[in-house]
Formats: structure tokens, C-alpha cells, sequence
């Protein structure tokens, strides 16, 4: 029976439904033929009954799939033997134990989706996670269900002369009719989607590990021959992400070899399959001709990240979907903690917060608001979000800030050894912390299972006669969809005490008999309203609380400008020193933004170009550090620290602080910009980035200032630039400044890099950003330019994902143009690849904070989007859960 023409609508999965699988897949050996348009799979499965599931029918997945064949124990199964659906395929009356014979056809070629297996370029390639197998072959597609893999590939020798998935290579052959064969082992029991295929025409560049027991691992990176100038770094990174995790978590790798593909065509950043990781090239690929800074500092931490799910995702893995933030929040705190070892680690930090802070919180405020463990989903792939990964990782690193060092390691190691071949959950995870340390985190718990983002009140008193000091926290979390109220949380909180010099003080707590030395202690938040009491203050102090942000909650301490600015050069702690420089900034610039909207005068505050001078002039400050302190906050944070955001308004606020204080400063930004230009050939070191970032801020805030000599210096640094990083600091101020100059610093550069994809990519992201007033029109005309195709999840992201992301003055335009634009690719996208243009709706995400005017404009695009027939179950959810009543 074939009941595929049946319409489905969008179907909601429940944690609260979690069943065991009802059979299980001891072996899978899967045999694919490769042909230009379709691709053959010959399926065979070992299977039995779970003695731990539910009496049920087995339930194969499989959508997209012709299905040629099906057999049972060697015995064709008929039609009337079995039912179809368009996404499953049900087999009734099997015995406990028995074999399976699946042959499937699929068309890779038409596979704009991106999900399965596809063509990027020539090259083949699969994206299994979260449920892509299932376009492969009919298979449980579930990741408790795991299996041992044995994979044969055939194939056109001259096309396809590189075969690969998972495992060890373990035989391969030729045949005489010009095609070959490979087959690859995977002794380590997976789920579905840690399955890849990559066949094309590769250059592969290899190294060596040698594991801490002394095994030797081959490292094999595989790009496009054009590319392979640019795999040097990847390298060197993996050889320190292998290191790093035998040194800090114990674990070592368990193949003989670790192979990472570079494909052009990526829905996201990189997938860890095992042994075979997939990457989107701009993920991988980097000289210091083509990568910038920060693209060379990604990369570093996207290979760590892929490398040490190895463990933490691929030997534990995750029961359900549910449970996704027990690898990715894991992983994430994982691979920042890897980068802050590497690099600096203040900076790490900053970075951290900055992309939580912008990113998470407005999730979090928004109408797909989730916990870190969701227990609701439509399309799973829209729950790979910042709250999954980074709000994830900031609860793995409470727990760890919480037990102690020592103690998580200890509980990590339980946990890894308890759970290894296992699929578990994230209540697991926390088991095993806490038995490993006899602690209790029940109520800690609440961050799995609460959204919304908690707000901590600061309120302090001194008593100068018996020389106590008073801290009360208050602890509230907004209402978030389908959480009306929240239970307390406990909260790690770091403080310190300074007094009038900047000097720390002993903090000694009420009950205790000596007092804490040492600058910071972590405070112990449970009650919705708790009061510290510290003895023997000898003087007033001025509390510095939530250090290095040891927990993801807003603040509300009223410190004054003159706190801040105090804090900003006298806090011993560099995340703090950063935050109270950004607060006073913050301050300014609403005050600013309220002067606009009343017709008032503006005025520079003198305080803060004299706490500049002073982070300016700090010989002992880190100049990565200076960097980031004299970064103003972007246009998209302001918006978020107001009530109605007037994004006209910030603009000019900004831009009227940022001339100023380029003004004021000029003279310091000038040799501060002179004194960093010695010539050095590029390396990527923390040393070196920093004196780089430094001299590009000062360079951004002189061309601030107006003067039109400075916009020489900017063409005189593209000219002389012999690394990305310095040439498109250079490009992205030039792209803001009408005239001749610009035109032909753009041409020049597109002249000279039309020929690399990564470089391209950014060629088309500078020209969104631009602040110019045709922007749109000349974003529309790029769509049209050879540079850019649709189908490309890099272009898009690049052009349009950056004209709606990151140019809030003309995304959020008056008259509704860049709203209508966003729904009219939304709509062309959602039909060629639904994952790219779920992403692309998240510019919508905070539409109901906005003015009358444009909340209406915006909800008009979002109707123009809901109104469409069969979109997909990604662009349904989104769309209907944001035009959702409040
Ligand atoms: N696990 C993958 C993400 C898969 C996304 C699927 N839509 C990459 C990562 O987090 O490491
Ligand atoms: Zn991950």
C-alpha cells in the first residue's frame, strides 16, 4: 500500500513521548553505486527486537527515496507485506531477530536542499544530522539506535577517483570496466547521523599525531586541488585540538586516521561524522592572503569543536533531539575553553558574552524562546540555536565554575566512561557530575528546563560603624512561550570587593571564621531574594559582581558613569574592566539617543574621552584588550537596551560619539596607529593579532573623524597590506564613503580575488553593510552578478544574511523595502533550501519591540510569508511561531 500522495501537516514532537526504539540495528552495511544523476543503495541490515522497547511495528524513515527493492531474510517482501508513507516505511509481523535488504535510488543532482547526499560542485557529499539519512535509505533515523557500519563504494575511477566515509579504509579494488571500489569499517557503534560519503576529484594534504599512548594517527585534509595552498592552518589546529584534549579532558583519539573534507556547498559550519568531518570551506581553507584575523581564529576553534565531539557527541551521544545541548553546549564550552588556553583569554571571554549577549538574549526574549532542553519541536533543525550552543555552554561552565576544576574533570571522566557507546541525556551528564563529586545540582537543573534569561538585582548598603557590607540579589526571569512562571535558579556568582584605590579587600561572610583572600569568590545564588552579609570591612567598597560574567543573567546595578568609569580602570578582573567600559558607554550613548529625539544639542562626554586617553596610553594593558574596550557597541545591542528601539537614532548617536572621540584623540589614535605599522611578515599569534586589531581601530576611528587625508591613509594601508586582515579593514571603511575612491577600491579588489570563493564572500558582505543610502538596490544588483548564486548557503549568508542582520538603519528602512525584500527571498529560498531560509527569518526575530509603523511592515512581510502553500516545516514554524498572539 502506497500511501505517499497523503498531505501531511507539520506534526509536533514531544519530549513527553519519548519511547525506546521498538527494534534495534546491530550492523549496517550499506553498498553504494555513484552514477552522474542517480545513486544506487544497497542496504542491509542486522536487526533484532529491543528487549528495553515498546511491543511496536518497526518504523523505518525515509523521505525523497525510490524504493527499488525490499527483502526479509533473503524472501522479497511484497507490497501488501508493508506500508509507505512519504516519510516512513512499516514493516508488520517481523521475528525477534532477522536481516533486511533495502535497495534505494536517489537523486543527488537534485538536491538543492543540501540535506542527504548531494553535489557540491563536482564533489559528492552527505549532511546526515539532524535527519538527513533518511533521504539516503530507509533506516530508524534516530540517534539512539546505533550501529556498526561497514560502507562500499562504487564508482567512475577517473571522476571519482577519491572515496570515503567513515572508519578505516579497509579494502578497495578495480574493476575492468573503469570504475573502482572502497570499502570503509567504523568499529564504533553510531547513529545514523554521524554517517558521510564524500567521493570526488581531491588534493589531499597529510600529517601525522601521535596519540599520548603512541599511537600514530594519519591526518588527512581534503580539498579542491585549487585549494590546496590553504590547508596549513587547519592542520596545525587539529594537531593542537588532539593535544589539548588528551591534556585536559584525558581523551584520545580511536582511529587510525581523521580526515576533514573542504566542500564550497555547507548548510553550516562543519559536521563532526566520524573520522570524516565535513566543512564548509570557509570553515577551513586560510593564507594570510585570503583569511582574516578572525577568519584564522574561527577556524582554529571550529576544527577543535568538530575534533572533541569525537567524545563529547560521537562516543556519548544524545538519546533524542531533546537532549541536543549535551554534545553542542558541551562541545561549545569545550572549544572555548581550547581558545582561551591558546589565546587570550580575556578576549575569548569578551567575545563569548559580546555573541551571547546579542545573539541569546534576543532569542531568549523572543517568540522562540527555548530551554537549553527544549521539550517541544516542529522541525528539529531550527533548535540548532545560540541557546542550544552558547546559552549550553555557559550552563556546562556554572557547573564547572560551581564544583571546581578538579571536581569536573573528575566528573567528566565518569561521565565519559559510564556512557561510552552510549545515546543519554543531559540529566545523565549532570548525574555524573555529581556522583563523581558528591554534590547536589538538582536545583541547578532549572537551566535545562526554564527559558528566558534571569535578571539579578544588585542592591547594596554599607555600614561604616560596624564595618559590614551588605549585598542583596534579586533574582526574577521574564515570561517566555509556554512558561508563564519560573522557579529560582542557582547561579554561580563571582564577586570581588575594591576599595577607593583599586585595591581588593578580604571578603569574610557573616558565618565564617576567616576571611577569603584572594580577589573574586563565587557566591551561591538558590533564593529568589538573598542577602551576603561581609564582616570587617574596613572601608567602603564598591562591589564588582558577576565577574568574567560567570552566569548568563542581565544585571541591574546602578553603578553611576563615575563607578563605571572607575571600574573600567581599576577592576582586576579584564571581563568586568570591559563590561563597566561598555556600560558608561551604553549610558552615553541613550543619553545621546534621547538628546536626538528631543531636538536637544549634543555634547561629548568629557569622562569618557578621558577614560579612552587613559586605556589608550596603559603601557601594561593588553592592546587586544585596548582593542575591544575602545569598540563601541554595535547598533543591533543599543536597540536591545531599549524599550522601543530607534534605530535612526542610534545610528546617529554612535556616529556622533565615534567622530567625537576621534577628535578628541585624534593625535594619540595617529601615533598609536603609526607606532603599531611596523612591518613584519603576518603570523597568526595572539601577540600579533592584537597589535593588528589595535591599529585597525585606530584607523576606523580616523577615518571617523572626517578628515579626508585620513581616507588616503586607509587606500596607503590596502595598498601596502600583504594579509587579508589589514586589506579588508582597509575595504570596509572605504565602503561606507561615496565617490570615486570607493568604486574603485571595490573593482580593484574584485579584480584581484574573483577567482577565490571565501574572498568573493567577503567582497559581497562589506557592500551590505554599507551605511551608503542605496544599499539595497546595489545588494539587489549583486544577486544578479556573477558572484553570487542563490544556491550557494555562503553567498546567501554573505549578501543577504548581512544586509538583514547587520545593517539595522536600512534592513529596518521606513518604508518597509527591506522587509519586503527579506519575505521575497525567504519565499524563492524556502523551495531550493529550507534550512538557509528558516536562518534567514531570525532578522524578524525581536519584529514586536519595534515602532507601530514598522512592527506593522514587518508583520505584513511575515503574513506575506504564512499565506504561501506548502512551505516548508522549518520557514512554518518560525513564521507561525513569531506571528503567534503575545
Ligand atoms: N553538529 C553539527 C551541526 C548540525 C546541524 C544540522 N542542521 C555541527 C556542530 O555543531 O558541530
Ligand atoms: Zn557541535
Amino acid at each position: 500500500m502506497d500511501t505517499s500522495a497523503t498531505e501531511q501537516s507539520p506534526k509536533v514532537t514531544l519530549l513527553a513521548d519519548y519511547e525506546q526504539p521498538a527494534y534495534l540495528v546491530d550492523e549496517a552495511l550499506l553498498q553504494f553505486d555513484l552514477d552522474s544523476a542517480k545513486t544506487r543503495v544497497v542496504s542491509t541490515l542486522t536487526m533484532r527486537k529491543n528487549p528495553q522497547g515498546p511491543e511496536a511495528d518497526c518504523i523505518l524513515d525515509g523521505e525523497a527515496l525510490t524504493l527499488v527493492s525490499l527483502k526479509l531474510d533473503g524472501k522479497k517482501l511484497e507490497g501488501n507485506q508493508f506500508q509507505r508513507t512519504t516519510s516512513q516505511l512499516l514493516i508488520p509481523n517481523l521475528p525477534d531477530k532477522f536481516e533486511l535488504e533495502i535497495i534505494t535510488e536517489i537523486e543527488p543532482d537534485q538536491n538543492t536542499a543540501l540535506e542527504g547526499l548531494y553535489y557540491s560542485g563536482s564533489i559528492l557529499c552527505t549532511q546526515c544530522e539532524a535527519e538527513g539519512f533518511r533521504r539516503i535509505t530507509y533506516y530508524p533515523d534516530r540517534p539512539d539506535v546505533m550501529s556498526v557500519f561497514t560502507v562500499t563504494i562504487v564508482a567512475d575511477r577517473e571522476k571519482w577517483p577519491v572515496m570515503l566515509s567513515n572508519g578505516n579504509m579497509e579494502d578497495q579494488g578495480v574493476f575492468d570496466d573503469g570504475r573502482h571500489w572502497v570499502r570503509w569499517h567504523d568499529p564504533h557503534p553510531k547513529p545514523s547521523y554521524l554517517f558521510a560519503l564524500v567521493a570526488g576529484d581531491l588534493h589531499v594534504q597529510q600529517d601525522s599525531f601521535t596519540t599520548q599512548s603512541g599511537r600514530e594517527v594519519a591526518l588527512r585534509i581534503y580539498v579542491d586541488p585549487e585549494n590546496k595552498h590553504k590547508c596549513d592552518h587547519a592542520l596545525t589546529s587539529l594537531k593542537q585540538a588532539m593535544k589539548w584534549d588528551e591534556d585536559t579532558y584525558g581523551r584520545e583519539y580511536d582511529l587510525d586516521v581523521f580526515m576533514i573534507v573542504a566542500v564550497n556547498d555547507f548548510n553550516m559550519g562543519a559536521m563532526e561524522n566520524k573520522g570524516l568531518n565535513i566543512f564548509n570551506a570557509a570553515c577551513v581553507l586560510a593564507t594570510p592572503e585570503t583569511a582574516t584575523d578572525d577568519d584564522f581564529y574561527t577556524i582554529q576553534s571550529i576544527v577543535a569543536h568538530e575534533y572533541f565531539h569525537n567524545w563529547s557527541g560521537n562516543r556519548v551521544t544524545c538519546r533524542d533531539w531533546f537532549q541536543l545541548s549535551l554534545k553542542e553546549g558541551f562541545t561549545v564550552m569545550r572549544d572555548q575553553s581550547f581558545s582561551a588556553d591558546l589565546n587570550s583569554a580575556a578576549v575569548q571571554r569578551i567575545d563569548d558574552v559580546n555573541g551571547l549577549r546579542s545573539m541569546q538574549f534576543a532569542e531568549d526574549a523572543g517568540p522562540m524562546a527555548h530551554p537549553v532542553r527544549p521539550d517541544s519541536y516542529i522541525e528539529i533543525s531550527n533548535f540548532y540555536t545560540v541557546t542550544i550552543y552558547e546559552k549550553g555552554a555557559e550552563v556546562v561552565r556554572m557547573i564547572n565554575t560551581l564544583v571546581g576544576d578538579e571536581e569536573f574533570r573528575k566528573g567528566t571522566d565518569l561521565y565519559f566512561d559510564r556512557h561510552d557507546g552510549q545515546a543519554v541525556t543531559t540529566d545523565d551528564f549532570v548525574k555524573a557530575i555529581e556522583d563523581a563529586n558528591a554534590v547536589d545540582l538538582s536545583q541547578f537543573k532549572r537551566w535545562y528546563e526554564q527559558a528566558g534569561t534571569p535578571e539579578l538585582t544588585i542592591d547594596t548598603n554599607y555600614d561604616p560603624i560596624e564595618h559590614r557590607f551588605t549585598l542583596t540579589v534579586t533574582q526574577a526571569c521574564p515570561a517566555t512561550p509556554g512558561q508563564a512562571t519560573k522557579q529560582p535558579f542557582h547561579i554561580p556568582l563571582a564577586v570581588g570587593l575594591l576599595d577607593k584605590s583599586g585595591t581588593s579587600l578580604d571578603m569574610q561572610l557573616e558565618d565564617e571564621a576567616e576571611p577569603h583572600h584572594g580577589d573574586t569568590r563565587i557566591l551561591s545564588v538558590t533564593e529568589a531574594s538573598q542577602t551576603f552579609e561581609f564582616i570587617n570591612v574596613s572601608s567602603e567598597p564598591l562591589a564588582s559582581v558577576l565577574r568574567g560574567f560567570s552566569a548568563p543573567v542581565k544585571l541591574k546595578y546602578d553603578l553611576s558613569n563615575h563607578q563605571l568609569a572607575f571600574l573600567m580602570v581599576n577592576d582586576k578582573d579584564s571581563f568586568n574592566r570591559w563590561d563597566a567600559g561598555q556600560k558608561l558607554i551604553i549610558n552615553i550613548l541613550l543619553e545621546l539617543v534621547a538628546d536626538i529625539q528631543q531636538n536637544n544639542p549634543l555634547v561629548l562626554s568629557s569622562l569618557l574621552v578621558n577614560q579612552f586617553e587613559r586605556i589608550l596610553t596603559d603601557k601594561k594593558l593588553d592592546p587586544a584588550l585596548i582593542a575591544k574596550m575602545l569598540t563601541l557597541p554595535t547598533e543591533n545591542y543599543l536597540a536591545a537596551q531599549m524599550t522601543t528601539p530607534d534605530v535612526d537614532a542610534i545610528h546617529q548617536a554612535r556616529e556622533f560619539l565615534k567622530r567625537n572621540i576621534a577628535v578628541s584623540l585624534k593625535g594619540l589614535f595617529n601615533q598609536t596607529y603609526e607606532k603599531l605599522s611596523v612591518k613584519k611578515a603576518y603570523d597568526f599569534n595572539a601577540d600579533d593579532m592584537a597589535m593588528r586589531s589595535l591599529k585597525n581601530v585606530c584607523l576606523s576611528y580616523l577615518v571617523a573623524s572626517g578628515d579626508p587625508l585620513q581616507l588616503q591613509r586607509c587606500l596607503r594601508q590596502m595598498k601596502q597590506a600583504d594579509n587579508m586582515t589589514e586589506l579588508l579593514a582597509g575595504l570596509r571603511l572605504m565602503v561606507d564613503q561615496s565617490g570615486l575612491e570607493r568604486e574603485n577600491a571595490l573593482r580593484s579588489f574584485y579584480e584581484q580575488w574573483k577567482q577565490d570563493r571565501q574572498v568573493v564572500d567577503k567582497w559581497l558582505a562589506v557592500q551590505a553593510a554599507s551605511t551608503l543610502p542605496d544599499t539595497l538596490i546595489r545588494v539587489k544588483g549583486l544577486m544578479k552578478h556573477e558572484a553570487f548564486s542563490i544556491k550557494n548557503p555562503n553567498n546567501v549568508r554573505a549578501l543577504i544574511g548581512m544586509f538583514c542582520r547587520n545593517n539595522p538603519v536600512h534592513f529596518h528602512a521606513k518604508d518597509g523595502s527591506g522587509y519586503r525584500f527579506l519575505a521575497e527571498q525567504i519565499l524563492v529560498l524556502d523551495k531550493l533550501n529550507p534550512q538557509v531560509a528558516a536562518r534567514m527569518l531570525g532578522a524578524l526575530n525581536s519584529w514586536r519591540r519595534y515602532d507601530e509603523q514598522r512592527q506593522q511592515l514587518m508583520k505584513q512581510a511575515l503574513e506575506s510569508i504564512a499565506e504561501q502553500q506548502d512551505l516548508s516545516a522549518d520557514v512554518y514554524e518560525i513564521v507561525t511561531k513569531y506571528l503567534a498572539a503575545e
